[in-house]
């Protein structure tokens, strides 16, 4: 069966037919600091210039995947009642590279399918969800005062993907002090932090956000009030503004290319692993993990003599 949108064979590779449009925007950050909300929120703001906009949670305790409260869901109704609007929940279930690569196969569809803007919302907690933040075209960080930390972000270790930083819940006290620690924070950060950034200039932190004199891009940092939609249109321009900043230069070749050079990698690993075990007897790779933990062998001369059994060496 192949319709529309299937992979086509074309001068000699694969490629998706439909897909390359849609800016992809990651929105990650510690559980309760309003993710789910901005994204709503977010999406709201897009439709009122008529884009269309996919929403993919990898959050077990977002309301989109049926994990909150029920005025959460009540506000969420609207949204998903519109049909400028998808929203699909990734189960948190299996591995977390399965979940990575799964996260990435509903983006490549919901890009295939024509939305305009793709939406990903993670809980920046762990090296799964760092990873599927960064395989987004514009990373959100979201930060909030009052969560025992001033910028939980620190420890989540999600600073270097952030190009945008949202301090939600700014009718709450301690948003400036977060917006703060932010900026000292930038103004701190070695040169060149971030695998997308070009340098930054010296003086970072303390010059206007976005786009700097010498090229490179400063992460903004906007303060927001999901619940009421304050600053979310200001939010959405900065993502707008990053985009066009991706495309006017290389970074947004070389974004792709680290997508597709990842993504090609996971497939492979599986495709391989599945030959391997297809041609080892039965147990074998448990026998091995059993040798290996009993320090009768080293992982790597079990790894070559697996791989020789399966004729692979
Ligand atoms: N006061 C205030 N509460 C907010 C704001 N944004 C979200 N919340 C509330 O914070 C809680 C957690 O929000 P949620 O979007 O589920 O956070 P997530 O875990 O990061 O996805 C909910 O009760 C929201 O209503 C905001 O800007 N101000
Ligand atoms: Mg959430």
């Amino acid at each position: 069966m192949c319709g529309a949108h299937c992979w086509v064979w074309r001068s000699g590779v694969f490629r998706p037919r439909h897909t390359g449009r849609g800016h992809v925007v990651g929105v990650t950050g510690a559980p309760g600091t309003g993710k789910s909300t901005l994204v709503n929120a977010l999406a709201r703001a897009y439709r009122a210039q008529g884009l269309t906009v996919g929403i993919i949670a990898v959050d077990p305790t977002s309301p989109f995947s049926g994990g909150a409260l029920l005025g959460d869901r009540v506000r969420m109704r609207d949204l998903a009642g519109d049909p400028g609007v998808f929203i699909r929940s990734m189960a948190t279930r299996g591995s977390l590279g399965g979940l990575a690569r799964a996260t990435s196969d509903v983006i490549l569809v919901l890009d295939a399918a024509g939305f305009d803007r793709i939406l990903v919302e993670t809980v920046g907690v762990g090296q799964a969800e760092v990873e599927i933040a960064s395989a987004a075209h514009t990373t959100i960080v979201v930060e909030a005062p009052g969560l025992g930390d001033e910028v939980q972000a620190i420890k989540a270790g999600v600073l270097e993907i952030a190009d945008l930083f949202a301090v939600n819940k700014a009718d709450r006290e301690g948003a400036d002090h977060a917006v703060l620690a932010l900026q000292m924070m930038q103004g701190l950060a070695p040169v060149g932090v971030g695998h997308h950034r070009p340098q930054r200039g010296g003086s970072a932190g303390h010059g206007e956000p976005g786009l700097q004199p010498d090229g490179a891009w400063l992460p903004p940092i906007t303060k927001t009030v999901a619940t009421r939609g304050e600053g979310v249109e200001a939010l959405r321009d900065w993502v707008e503004k990053h985009a066009g900043y991706l495309r006017e230069t290389d970074q947004l070749a070389r974004r792709e290319t680290t997508r597709a050079a990842s993504a090609l990698d996971h497939i492979l690993c599986d495709r391989l692993r599945g030959i391997l075990l297809a041609r080892l007897p039965e147990g074998q790779l448990t026998a091995c993990v059993a040798m290996i933990a009993r320090r009768e062998v080293d992982p790597y001369t079990a790894a070559a003599q697996l791989l020789s059994e399966a004729g692979l060496q």
